[in-house]
């Protein structure tokens, strides 16, 4: 299974969010990231991304680790993935607009989870409600959950 990252910028009570503009997951919005790659830690691959499709730095130390999430897809094996999930609030630069991601600052309690991946409204509240999470979910190859959903907190 392959190893992904996803980031979230916060700033006060507001969460940054980008819209995918290619690839997989185009014309939704997200937090950034990507594969990690081969010879990184999710860690390092969570800065490098970012800053890739953001154009802002984050230290190690202000990574805030929030969820794994675990993302089957029926008969789509390559798809799958397992993506840690951060969050920080400190950060160098301004986020911009790149080739792959168009940033927009959202409320955190009026986020548009109706152009966001299906999963999302179930983990991403409890997350910025200070939970730390694990997560399994199943889609079929239209991106939509298939069956039963765990998501458990985690200390
Ligand atoms: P790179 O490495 O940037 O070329 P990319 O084309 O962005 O890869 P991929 O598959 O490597 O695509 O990364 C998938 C990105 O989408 C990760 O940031 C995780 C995110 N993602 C995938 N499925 C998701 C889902 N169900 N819910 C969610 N994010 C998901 O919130």
């Amino acid at each position: 299974m392959k190893l992904t990252t996803l980031c979230f910028l916060q700033k006060g009570n507001e969460l940054l969010l980008a819209m995918k503009k290619r690839g997989f997951g185009m014309g939704k919005w997200n937090g950034v990231g990507g594969k990690v790659s081969e010879g990184e830690s999710v860690e390092q691959a969570t800065i490098r991304e970012t800053e890739e499709e953001l154009g802002v730095v984050i230290a190690s130390k202000d990574l805030r680790k929030v969820a794994d999430l675990h993302f089957k897809f029926v008969d789509k094996e390559e798809w799958n993935q397992h993506c840690s999930v951060y969050m920080t609030s400190v950060w160098k630069g301004e986020p911009a607009e790149s080739e792959e991601m168009k940033p927009q600052w959202y409320a955190k309690d009026a986020l548009p989870y109706e152009t966001m991946w299906v999963d999302d409204k179930y983990w991403l509240p409890r997350v910025l409600a200070g939970e730390k999470l694990e997560a399994h979910f199943i889609f079929n190859q239209k991106g939509e959950i298939v069956g039963e959903f765990e998501i458990k907190t985690v200390s």
